[in-house]
């Protein structure tokens, strides 16, 4: 929708379709630049209701006829539906027949061109975009698909559901048909005409049923497959295995496209990926990659059940096919990571994320519920808040229940709901019906506050030792604080998972006042109130309580500790996660000094001698040090820190780098030694770890390198560019290089994008590493400028786009955010220039600015001017119009 605002949608309007679709019976002519749309469709009114016209949904469609059961019928075209009178059947076949041109659609949202093959996105609603159709959720219909196509230039031709016919046509011309015996939504429906290869396996499930894999990818890919095979394997093993959920289709298809807007999509028996979620080689990927690949095609395989099996009954309800599926891909990322400490290693990223992407996004203008209740273009409501913030709704559910509980919960909700349309109630009602004793169902309305308030609540907890009546009194409390168009909050029901550490670090019992029986060191006290105290006795020494463990709610935590104490906690706590949390503010202690005093941090000997510590300890896993001897992300910071001086904190982590690297050169140099990977690759959580922290080590070896310059360490790091055998090490030492600014990172550069050749997603790494550089004196925002006119850049691949673009505005907040305004006046143009043919592309770039409000000037002021220049745009995309009005309400 260009020029002027979309309506606002309201969830307290939905009504229940007043039409609803039995079967499609779709018949596509496929070719980029003019394909046939024939649909024939069986359409029932829900005789319930008045009698009202069919509204049908339609977006850049051209129209050639509309038939109700066999006889032309007039029409008009209204708000960019489709009006037709009521027919006076109750069921009738509709046939509509129109053309569409996926080479000019530049949106990938319908279909699309991408290279020389033509692909589908319809969630939200791109289906609209094909053709004429009720495209809403909760409208599920059986599809039959033929696509008709020239042979030589798109040999595979896909859809959802089962081959069930294919032949030769005249002029060199060939058919499928597929049929889908799952009713489903339209935003599941996919179609691929394009020439692939694939991998293809056979499995045969527990039930002895067989089914076939098969991955599609470009001539070239397919040796970049077996990890992409392997996880989807492990998928259908885990989800039968731990939710009794088996695979239900004969054929699960995914198919690997260059031109994608996000990561994956769940089409039923379809599955379409971004390559970055698909490619993996040792020598193109690294371990993220790796295990990024695991967890995306995990989720889109889960989203099976947790989506298609179950959908959403309006797209307000998104969370609950997308909070649900990232909790069990979380679940399973965990799983598959084998010991607690890599578990435990997940947790931290898992959260580390939420609070980079969702804390940022409930601080500042497009705070929103779990369950929002107003949208203007839902394509902007696939955010931080709907999956990982609705992660963490259900993990707190699972918290509450248990483990068993949470399965008995998710039982019922399948014996209830199987084949339905419906609502994150209905979700939370399954579980908490399933356990009735539980504090869930007890307090399930206060809970599902979870799901209507915004902001992230803030936790406070305070600690009073009685030594005379050895007790120790915990008070904790809460507020949230007001989001857009919802000052007053009520309180929350938060699970903290908590123990007490003595001073010496031993765990200490936890028996709570008027309690009887065996007390352990852990438990979850349920604060459902804005303020309780829990009275803890027979504590007979002073204690540094140890909260929140494994972040069992997502809230900002003030405990009030000092250094002293969350030296303790991270010398000896039991809980894997709470020891990283407590590396982490001390760090932020730190920082924040800095950033509000003289703008350098002063490193002490107890800190730098507890660093010592954990670098060189025995027993810890080194990916779990690596994570605590890294500093939060300075967006984060942002957060912490207030008024937000992005270039203040930006000088406060280089010098906590700069010290941390002289004081500990000498350990560093010898853990780079000890963590070299002697065997073969392999992208498990233990290589994984030994080359995070050896990455590590060699950053802060270059860094102090350049700093004295001495040439040894640079010159190991250009080396490693050139002969490491797997991408983790390559990029490693290409960062290395380049975040020092060492004289020798151009060559690197060079030399690594020589390497990369024709692969475009380590051609998307060379540009991200530039882009997101550390700055310094302005020469990484130089250097954007110069990547935007680069021979290998364009703005019309999402991937290589982002690479330059999202890493400038969203991860490199030193480069971006500068006193001369011209991050913002280049973000303005970019986010203009890219609104006009990629709008989701661009909204999710112009979000960069939502937090302008916290910043300090004069960043403020010049972030406002941007923000207005974009919003007097008289041709701006409804997506972008709903990001800048809001930032600026
Ligand atoms: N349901 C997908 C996410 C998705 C949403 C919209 C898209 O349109 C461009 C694409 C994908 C998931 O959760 O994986
Ligand atoms: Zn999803």
């Amino acid at each position: 929708m260009r020029e002027g605002s979309a309506p606002l949608i309201r969830r307290e309007d939905y009504t229940a379709p007043a039409y609803t679709i039995r079967q499609a019976e779709l018949t596509f002519d496929l070719d980029a630049a003019k394909t046939i749309v024939a649909s024939k469709l069986s359409v029932q009114r829900d005789t319930a209701q008045d009698k009202q016209p069919l509204r049908l949904h339609g977006e850049d469609l051209n129209l050639l006829r509309v038939l109700v059961d066999g006889q032309s019928v007039a029409f008009r075209h209204e708000d960019g539906l489709l009006v037709l009178e009521a027919p006076e059947a109750d069921s009738f076949t509709l046939e509509i027949r129109n053309t569409i041109a996926p080479e000019k659609n530049t949106q990938l949202s319908g279909l699309y061109a991408s290279g020389s093959g033509l692909f589908t996105q319809c969630e939200a609603e791109g289906f609209r975009r094909i053709t004429y159709f009720l495209d809403r959720p909760d409208v599920m219909a059986t599809f039959t698909v033929t696509l008709r196509a020239d042979k030589a230039k798109y040999p595979v031709l896909l859809s959802n559901g089962n081959l069930v016919g294919q032949g030769e046509l005249d002029g060199g011309r060939h058919f499928a048909v597929w049929n889908d015996p799952f009713p489903k939504p339209s935003y599941l429906f996919a179609l691929v005409a394009a020439d692939l290869v694939r991998r293809e396996q056979r499995v045969t499930s527990r039930s002895g049923q067989e089914h076939l894999l098969q991955i599609y990818v470009k001539r070239g890919d397919l040796e970049k497959t077996e990890h992409a095979m392997n996880s989807l394997i492990a998928s259908i093993i885990w989800d039968e295995h731990r939710f009794g959920l088996p695979l239900d289709l004969e054929r699960f298809m995914i198919v690997a496209v260059d031109d994608f807007n996000m990561g994956a999509m769940e089409n039923k028996g379809l599955n379409i990926f971004n390559t970055k979620f698909v490619l993996a080689s040792p020598a193109t990927a690294t371990d993220d990659d790796f295990d990024g690949i695991e967890s995306v095609v995990g989720h889109e395989y889960f989203h099976n059940w947790t989506g298609n099996r179950i959908t959403c009954r309006d797209w307000f309800q998104l969370s609950l096919k997308e909070g649900l599926t990232v909790f069990r891909d979380q679940e399973f990322s965990m799983d598959m990571s084998g010991s607690a400490s890599a578990r435990a290693v997940r947790r931290i990223a898992d959260v580390s994320s939420l609070r980079e992407r969702q804390f940022t996004e409930d601080a500042g203008a497009m705070a929103h519920p779990v369950r929002p209740d107003a949208y203007q273009a839902i394509d902007n409501f696939y955010t931080p808040t709907i999956y990982e913030k609705g992660a963490e709704v259900v993990r707190m559910m699972h918290t509450l229940v248990g483990r068993a509980g949470f399965a008995a919960g998710m039982k019922l909700y399948f014996q209830r709901h199987d084949g339905q349309a419906v609502t994150c109630d209905d979700f939370a009602q399954a579980i908490a019906d399933a356990n009735p004793d539980s504090t869930l169902a007890q307090q399930l309305p206060l809970f599902k506050r979870w799901y209507s308030q915004a902001g992230t609540p803030r936790l406070q907890a305070r600690g009073q030792w009685d030594a005379d009546n050895a007790t120790y009194t915990l008070t904790l409390s809460q507020h949230t604080p007001a989001t857009p168009g919802q000052s007053a909050k009520q309180p929350q029901l938060l699970p903290v998972r908590m123990g007490l550490v003595g001073r010496d670090g031993q765990p200490v019992a936890l028996q709570l006042q008027g309690e009887a029986g065996a007390a352990g060191t852990e438990r979850v006290l349920v604060l459902t109130e804005a303020e309780q105290r829990f009275v803890f006795t027979g504590v007979t020494q002073d204690v540094v309580p140890s909260l929140l463990r494994g972040f069992s709610a997502p809230v900002l935590l003030d405990d009030g500790l000092g250094d002293a104490e969350l030296l303790v906690l991270l010398a000896h706590d039991a809980d894997a996660f709470n020891r990283w949390e407590a590396s982490q503010r001390l760090a932020v202690h730190r920082l924040r000094a800095a950033v509000q005093g003289s703008g350098a941090v002063q490193l002490d000997e107890a800190y730098l001698g507890a660093l010592r510590a954990l670098l060189l300890d025995p027993v810890l896993d080194p990916s779990f040090k690596a994570r605590a001897l890294q500093l939060p992300v300075e967006t984060y910071l942002a957060e912490l820190i207030t008024p937000v001086d992005p270039q203040r904190i930006h000088a406060a982590c280089e010098s906590w780098l700069d010290q941390v690297a002289a004081c500990l050169q000498a350990d560093w140099a010898a853990t780079f030694d000890a963590m070299q990977v002697r065997e073969g690759y392999r992208p498990d959580a233990t290589q994984s770890g030994q080359r995070a922290l050896a990455n590590l080590a060699l950053a802060m070896l270059v860094r102090h390198a350049v700093a004295t310059g001495d040439a040894v360490w640079p010159g190991r790091a250009f080396q490693r560019v050139k002969d490491a055998t797997n991408m983790t090490d390559r990029l490693g030492a290409l960062e290395a290089l380049v975040n020092a600014h060492a004289p020798l990172a151009q060559p690197a550069l060079e030399r690594f994008l020589a390497l990369a050749g024709t692969e475009a997603l380590v051609v998307d790494k060379w540009f991200q590493v530039q882009a997101r550089a550390a700055e310094k004196d302005g020469r990484v925002f130089a250097r954007v400028r110069q990547l935007l006119q680069h021979p290998q850049f364009t703005l019309s691949n999402p991937n290589r786009a982002r690479s330059v673009l999202s890493s400038l505005v969203m991860f490199n907040p030193a480069a971006f955010h500068r006193s001369d305004a011209a991050g913002y006046v280049l973000w303005a143009d970019m986010v203009i220039a890219l609104d006009a043919a990629n709008p989701q592309l661009a909204s999710r770039i112009a979000r960069a600015l939502d937090r302008w409000t916290a910043l300090a000037e004069p960043y403020r002021s010049a972030a406002r001017e941007a923000i207005a220049r974009v919003a007097a745009s008289t041709r701006l995309s409804g997506d972008v119009r709903e990001i800048v009005t809001r930032a600026l309400d």
